[in-house]
């Protein structure tokens, strides 16, 4: 069977480093048929609407979809797109690769973010000159299911140690919530866990990232924290992410548009292709996803290397790499 996939580069550098994972993903035996679309502040430029509702009914029709990073208009992109796809479960694995200068290289953690609510639910004010509001939603029920997502997670994944991640000594009403609701679900699992206030936390995986296996959060600490992660591993050209829903599925790098280097052909296609190595396992496609991740793995082991990185390759020597490995 056909799996259609929706490729969305977006902007900046989204733009180079998901051309090179879909070239990635037609070197492997994946029975994929691609489909691009449009979306992001240029799209937003030329249209006036960043995510043209043609796109919107696209990536709920796709099997998955693979997109690379929005910039200003990432609230208007980013946060729709996860929603008509159906995900509620952001899973950003932040690993030390062997050959990778890292800041510590004993990290291996997931990052298991609730990314339907929280203070991503767009609920924000001025109710008068000079003031503004936020609404911070947490729900039981989004609570429930991400914990139950992460702790299966750790399960499937052989990952011993799981916390979550709150702030519901100040938080206390939406916190308490996520807090309670998650040990409901460890106790009604008799699973293991700890607790951890965020911002210590914050502290804790900089110092000890080996005491952590999955990490439960609520969207924002887990937007955070996954970035702060990806620093102890050599950056954010190095972290995937899935979207993950019931039916259907979104996958992008963490990172965004890096203005600073689009256009270059520079950019480190590591995290797009890692990401696309995640959506040939959700389709089912376990040994290809196994196969990209290694490849990836061989080509930050002995180079070549983009300027992130340490090297001086572009985007395309280490997707060509990546494909003369698989
Ligand atoms: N590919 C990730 C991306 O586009 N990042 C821009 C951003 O601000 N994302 C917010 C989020 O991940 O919730």
């Amino acid at each position: 069977m056909t799996h259609e996939i929706l490729v969305i580069p977006g902007d900046g550098i989204g733009q180079e480093v998901v051309p090179a994972a879909v070239r990635v993903l037609q070197a492997v035996e994946a029975d994929l048929a691609f489909v691009e679309g449009e979306a992001g502040d240029h799209v937003a430029a030329e249209t006036g609407e960043p995510l043209p509702q043609e796109i919107r009914e696209r990536a709920a029709e796709a099997d998955a979809t693979l997109f690379g990073a929005a910039g200003d208009s990432a609230a208007d992109v980013v946060l729709p797109l996860r929603e008509v796809v159906g995900s509620f479960a952001n899973v950003r694995p932040a690993r030390a690769y062997p050959g990778v200068d890292a800041l510590k290289p004993e990290t291996d953690l997931v990052f298991v973010r609730e990314n339907t609510e929280g203070v991503y639910s767009g609920i924000e004010s001025e109710i008068a000159e000079g003031v503004t509001t936020l609404t911070r939603v947490i729900t039981e029920r989004a609570s429930r299911r991400i914990a139950e997502f992460g702790f299966e997670h750790a399960a499937e994944n052989g990952y011993e140690n799981v916390t979550v991640a709150h702030k519901a000594n100040v938080m206390r009403v939406t916190d308490g919530l996520f807090l309670e609701t998650a040990e409901a679900v460890a106790a009604k699992r008799g699973a293991d866990y700890d607790t951890a206030l965020m911002d210590a936390l914050a502290m804790h995986v900089i110092m000890h990232p080996e005491d952590y296996g999955v990490v439960i959060c609520p969207n924002l600490a887990g937007d955070v924290l996954s970035d702060l992660a990806a620093g102890l591993v050599g950056g954010l050209g190095l972290l995937p992410s899935a979207n993950v829903g019931p039916d259907n599925a979104m996958f992008e790098p963490v990172h965004g548009t890096a203005p600073d280097i689009a256009g270059q052909g520079i950019a480190n296609p590591s995290a797009t292709i890692l990401s696309a190595a995640m959506l040939l396992e959700h389709l089912g496609y376990d040994d290809e996803g196994q196969r990209v991740r290694a490849a990836v793995e061989g080509v930050l082991a002995d180079g070549p290397r983009t300027p992130d990185l340490g090297g001086e390759a572009t985007t395309g020597d280490v997707t060509d790499a990546v494909i003369d490995r698989l």
